[in-house]
């Protein structure tokens, strides 16, 4: 625990100007670039709350690299988080999930290269599910006088300079963290201003809560069905919403497991490296607890290309390893 930690209630703006000035050569720019997502959060906020009113929910009619139906929320979504980043300044180059190519936005001086996911789970839009924005932050490699390039975006998780999402559920909460423990804040929007919530957020070491997609049961590997058996014999709770985050979220408060492992449909795993994986990932070590593809931590795993997927085991260290055990006896990887 931060011995200045600042109390519940701190506004994001002043914690993270307390929090730069645990780095002295820290010249602001990292704190300027969580602003401008924390401003995109406000405004996806409010889309998110009136999707339902103002008919911008249902299909767009256009389809995203991922060849998935794009809910026009995610088209704003990504709008506005691309703005918010080109407009602060900070980024030279963002990779979505929306666009199939690396995204300049000709700040060639931009420290910093941002990999998200404007909007995950979009399909829950229409069902009122909570969903959410996931987001990496690297530093670029490539010198700054030109746009980013591609060794800047394919970069293993250790390389993240912060990482977290943004929940719009029953509250929307911005969850992050910059390699110094994991802090959430509560938006109210009557003021306009995130609120420290959540303090030095820790993963419980064991849970009993699974998230899985069981309709894939047949689909997986023996190893992962022996795992989904043994929580089933151990009376484990199954909580899965099919949002990522709301699940992510739950578990990290709460204790739990979410496994979205390799299917005869998506054999490399559904889930996105770049910018789901990676991003969680970051979180949840920070939190104590562990991400794995079934053999390699996941952040240790080197890119080879922006839309990679992986196979994602992701949450309470204890449950992660009794998983990996159970499906390393099976000799089968997820
Ligand atoms: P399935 C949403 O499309 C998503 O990327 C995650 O948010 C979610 O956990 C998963 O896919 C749901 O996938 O195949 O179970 O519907």
């Amino acid at each position: 625990m931060d011995a200045l930690a600042l109390p519940v209630g701190t506004t994001l703006d002043r914690f993270i100007m307390r929090k730069q000035e645990d780095f002295p050569f820290a010249s602001g720019e990292l704190s300027q670039l969580l602003r401008d997502i924390a401003l995109a959060a406000k405004i996806v906020n409010r889309e998110v709350n009136h999707a339902g009113l103002i008919n911008i929910g249902g299909a767009y009619g256009s389809q995203n690299v991922q060849g998935e139906e794009q809910q026009k929320l995610d088209v704003v979504a990504n709008v506005r988080f691309i703005r918010a980043l080109r407009n602060g300044g900070e980024v030279c180059t963002i990779i979505s999930e929306e666009e199939d190519d690396m995204i300049q936005t000709g700040n060639c001086h931009g420290k910093y290269v941002v990999a998200m996911d404007p909007l995950d789970g979009s399909s829950n839009i229409d069902v009122n599910v909570s969903i959410g924005t996931i987001f990496s932050v690297y530093r670029r490699k490539s010198a700054f006088d030109k746009d980013g390039d591609l060794l800047d975006c394919l970069q293993a998780g250790t390389e993240q300079v912060a990482a977290g999402y943004i929940i719009y559920g029953s509250s929307t909460m911005l969850v992050y963290t910059t390699g110094n423990g994991v802090n959430g804040f509560t938006y109210e929007p009557s003021l306009g201003e995130f609120f420290l919530s959540h303090q030095e957020i820790r993963i419980p070491e064991e849970g009993t809560i699974y998230s899985c997609n069981d309709g894939n049961y047949w689909q997986f590997n023996e190893g992962v069905r022996a795992y989904l058996d043994y929580c089933r014999k151990a009376g484990f709770t199954a909580r899965y919403t099919g949002s990522l985050v709301g699940d992510f979220h739950r578990n990290l408060l709460k204790g739990g497991i979410y496994l979205y492992p390799a299917t005869d449909k998506t054999p490399k795993g559904k889930l996105r490296l770049l910018y789901e994986c990676n991003a969680l990932a970051f979180v949840v070590e920070q939190a104590g607890g562990f991400a794995s593809d079934g053999k390699n931590r996941i952040v240790k795993i080197k890119p080879q290309e922006l839309h990679e997927r992986t196979p994602f085991i992701i949450g309470s260290r204890k449950m992660v390893e009794t998983a990996l055990h159970i499906m390393q006896e099976e000799k089968d990887w997820p």
